[in-house]
């Protein structure tokens, strides 16, 4: 008998997203040469033209769109003319029925994409007015979910989706819902997590290039490209930025599994990084026009562009708020003769400085305490598994038990630590302690349910039932600028030392 396959835990990194040999049939795709010979296309012409792909293939573009529509591409149709990103050309009629057409060059050929064009909501006249009073709102929204919020509100309004969630990844790739806004009979996903593996890798680097992505139709049949192969290269075709690039079936599976049968997402990305998506679902099928989408494209700009503003306002408030707490502590320490005492004197301010619960000095034998500490045995040896096992000047740790065992006993009020050594030859510390911040963390769905396919592939889970997992034993994080702070704090800290015990000898001789 034969063994199940194990599951591939990298078969998601390996899909072929660039290259999947076929587009969405909600329109077709002609590939030309320089020449404006169509050497691909995608199979599904014939229902839209009636002409077989092997009666258009070494053909001029006139033999197949008709003369007067060839004349009005061709101007544009050069490759020093197209960018990589799909730009719309013009609306084209074809047997009385209009096609938006949309250009990009890419790997030695012309794209050109030929969408059915109308329908509800696609008037430009009709989407410029709504960009203004998108405007206008965002800008009194002084919060990134409230940025978010109004974002998701103005993308529904503007395409009728049933669902629009702005979701922001985390450190290690997770999604975190921020707002969404929803139409009767929609679930919410509103503070819910995404785990970082709904969404490979190879995906996010593209979604990076590319920032927006249309599936009319999860139970669609791809229209394969013809010939299978790049007509020049021999190589797999590169549809990376075509606008009807087939979606992998991975993906459609997880579509339906969530019963969400269209979608569109919209890449969020502040200062060159994937910051988040937008998130679009419908429960039915559901098409957008070329001109809807790009808006939807352009709302993403303005809110990514918000969102880094707030972002790097609150990151500098932040740090001056720290600073003046330093400064403040560095000012009380030059008063009285001895050094320990001036600490002494300023707890207060340290613990603040910090944002910690409790706060020990450690100068050898001597502790002085404040605030919520562990007991002073526990704290000396804490210091004595710092002189031996940690080297940085500031170490810090938001779940120390899990490097110093020990500290499992007493995580209720030092689950994070914040330790400066303040001497240079002496293991003299100064701690900071954190107490536990327990945290629930609300999943759509399991993150662990990834049944495995026929072929041992990892498929995605199959319920997006809210499954709540709570995390004990660590403390809130420390934030770069805390820890980039202390360092600071501990130069001007040792100076200050310095000075005083020059003085003491002046003071001797
Ligand atoms: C792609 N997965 C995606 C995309 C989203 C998600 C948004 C981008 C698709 C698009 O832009 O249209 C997942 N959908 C979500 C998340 C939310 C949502 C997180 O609405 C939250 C609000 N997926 C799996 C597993 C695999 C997998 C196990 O669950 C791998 C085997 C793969 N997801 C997968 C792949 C893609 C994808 C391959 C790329 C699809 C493509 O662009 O071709």
């Amino acid at each position: 008998p034969q063994d199940s396959p194990a599951i591939d835990l990298t078969s998601c990194d390996r899909e072929p997203i660039r290259t999947p040999g076929a587009v969405q049939p909600h329109g077709f795709l002609l590939a030309l040469d320089e020449q404006l010979t169509v050497r691909q296309v995608s199979a599904n012409l014939t229902q839209f033209t009636g002409m077989a792909p092997a009666q258009a293939l070494g053909r001029p573009l006139s033999d197949v769109i008709g003369a007067d529509g060839a004349a009005q591409l061709a101007p544009h149709l050069t490759a020093g003319g197209l960018r990589e990103q799909p730009a719309y050309l013009t609306t084209l009629a074809q047997d009385g029925a209009p096609f938006d057409v949309l250009a990009h060059a890419w790997d030695g050929l012309l794209l050109l994409e030929f969408e059915p064009a109308g329908g509800p909501g696609s008037d430009l006249q009709q989407l410029y007015p709504l960009v203004g009073d998108f405007l206008n709102k965002i800008s009194e929204a002084d919060s990134i979910p409230e940025l978010s919020r109004v974002a998701a509100e103005d993308i529904r309004a503007l395409t009728g989706f049933g669902r629009v969630m702005v979701y922001a990844f985390d450190e290690d790739g997770h999604g975190n819902v921020l707002a969404e806004s929803l139409a009767d009979g929609y679930d919410s996903y509103l503070g819910q997590r995404f785990p970082a593996s709904d969404i490979p890798r190879q995906a996010r680097a593209l979604y990076l290039a590319s920032r927006v992505r249309l599936i009319p139709d999860a139970h669609y049949t791809p229209a394969p490209l013809v010939p299978a192969q790049h007509p020049l290269s021999g190589q797999p075709s590169d549809l990376s930025f075509a606008a009807l690039r087939s979606v992998s079936p991975v993906h459609l599976q997880y579509m339906r599994n969530m019963g969400t049968l269209a979608s569109m997402s919209v890449s969020l990305v502040v200062k060159g990084k994937l910051w988040g998506l937008i998130s679009c679902h419908h429960a039915q099928p559901r098409r957008l026009s070329f001109h809807q989408r790009t808006v939807c494209e352009q709302l993403g700009q303005i809110l990514a562009l918000h969102i880094k503003n707030r972002s790097d306002a609150d990151e500098l408030q932040f740090r001056l708020e720290v600073r003046r707490a330093m400064v403040r502590i560095l000012g009380g320490l030059t008063q009285g003769a001895d050094f320990i005492e001036n600490l002494r004197s300023v707890l207060p301010e340290l613990l603040h400085f910090a944002r910690a619960g409790g706060v020990a000095i450690v100068i050898g034998e001597r502790l002085i305490t404040y605030g919520d500490t562990p007991s002073e045995a526990q704290i000396q040896a804490l210091a004595a598994w710092l002189n031996g096992e940690v080297h940085d000047d500031v170490f810090h740790s938001a779940h120390l038990a899990a490097q110093y065992a020990a500290a499992a006993d007493y995580t209720a009020c030092a689950s994070g630590l914040l330790a400066m050594q303040i001497s240079r030859i002496h293991p003299h510390y100064l701690l900071w302690f954190r107490p536990e911040h327990v945290v629930q963390i609300d999943w759509a769905g399991r993150p662990d349910d990834k049944p495995a396919g026929p072929f041992g592939q990892l498929s995605p889970r199959s319920s997006f039932q809210l499954w709540r997992e709570t995390i004990h034993g660590t403390s809130e994080p420390w934030r770069d600028g805390e820890v980039e702070l202390a360092l600071e704090f501990r130069t001007a800290l040792l100076g200050i030392a310095l000075e005083r015990a020059e003085q003491m000898a002046d003071l001797a001789e």
